[in-house]
């Protein structure tokens, strides 16, 4: 499949943003931009719900209630704050200090891992897949990282030792962190552990870390389009204290405030698949600052890519509720939702059963 790539002279919005009295070019000028949401004097932001997974695990006598605030959680918010995660902080620290470090590493570094035309992993900025298409105020790393034997032999291995090493313990824990919350989702939603594990359990796994840079008019442009996650659920660590990261809620978009030490959890279209439309998919976006850059690093759980997505059989017997959407390989999924433009929950919504369709699971 090949993509037109963005143009040339633009490899780096990091290196165009460094330019003096720059004029935003207008293929990063959008042309509608929702608005943020503004309190006013009686209101105020909504925060995003907090789930303390400590208190999850440890508290048995708790367990109950704690399963129904985290089924709550998923179904109403589709993002919550994971706080006592259990991740060393020390690891987190190095983590965010080698991510700071890719960025500011030469551009010649960087593009050592540039992406190359029709791929969509590696180093660049957004993938365009149509004439006219805008272009985030980002430059991005995206790869898939398990299986290991779909890891591009020219990008993680490839890397400084360092990153290498600290992404990879990275990744191994938030990996346990990630089926610890698989394993109380499949509780909180009454959904067999067992047929969660078999589709999630050493599934694929795709990282991305994002460098925003200021950007002089920041209204003009947007970080990250609105979009929901092709994942089951995605753990995110915002890297340098800046935030941008906001999410639509009751059709308004809503600034997430991270906590310190917590990872930000979005439920992404798969869960809302396997759950029969229990869950919801979170819609964000990142907008930029005008001044601060800012970084985030992303870890996407997907199903294994031999596995059927749909909804969950258990989860249908044991509420006799007909299944609501399609259910296909993994493989072809992310094949098709790669190939079209991030754009809100569109692609969520092809997953929908119609009236005409027949449930070929
Ligand atoms: O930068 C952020 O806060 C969001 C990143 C994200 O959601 C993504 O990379 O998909």
């Amino acid at each position: 499949m090949a993509f037109a790539q963005p143009l040339q002279s633009h490899e780096s919005v990091q290196e165009l943003a460094k330019q003096d009295n720059l004029t935003i070019p207008h293929h990063y000028v959008q042309e509608h931009r929702e608005p943020t949401f503004v309190p006013n004097d009686s209101s105020h932001f909504p925060s995003i719900p907090i789930i303390d997974i400590h208190d999850l695990i440890k508290e048995k006598s708790n367990m109950d209630l704690q399963l129904k605030n985290l089924r709550s959680v998923c179904c109403n918010w589709g993002i919550f704050q994971l706080v006592n995660h259990g991740v060393e902080k020390s690891l987190v620290d190095k983590m965010k200090h080698v991510v700071v470090e890719f960025f500011e590493s030469p551009i010649e570094e960087k593009m050592r891992y540039k992406l190359k035309g029709g791929e969509y992993e590696g180093y660049g900025q957004t993938i365009l897949h149509a004439q006219g298409q805008k272009i985030d105020w980002a430059d991005r790393f995206f790869m898939i990282t398990n299986p290991r034997n779909r890891r591009k032999p020219n990008l993680l291995p490839e890397f400084p030792p360092l990153l290498r090493d600290t992404l990879e313990q990275y990744l191994q824990e938030v990996q346990k962190l990630g089926m610890t919350l698989f394993g109380l989702i499949s509780q909180a939603l009454d959904v067999d552990k067992r047929e969660m594990f078999d589709v999630f359990e050493d599934g694929m796994q795709s990282m991305r870390m994002t460098y925003y840079p200021p950007c002089p008019e920041p209204d003009l442009v947007v970080g990250l389009t609105p979009h929901s996650d092709a994942a089951g659920i995605t753990i995110l660590l915002q890297v340098n204290n800046v935030e941008g990261l906001q999410v639509k809620k009751d059709g308004m978009w809503i600034p997430v405030s991270f906590l310190p030490d917590a990872f930000v959890v979005n439920v992404g279209d798969i869960l809302e698949i396997l759950s029969n439309g229990v869950c919801n998919s979170i819609e964000h976006r990142a907008i930029v600052n005008a001044t601060r850059e800012r970084m985030s690093l992303a870890m996407f759980f997907n199903p294994k890519l031999e596995a059927n997505v749909g909804p969950s059989k258990s989860l249908t017997r044991n509420t006799g509720n007909p299944p609501l959407y399609k259910t296909v390989v993994m493989e072809r999924y992310l094949k098709e939702f790669f190939s079209r433009k991030l754009d809100g929950k569109t692609f969520l919504e092809k997953m929908k059963l119609k009236n005409e369709d027949v449930d070929e699971s």
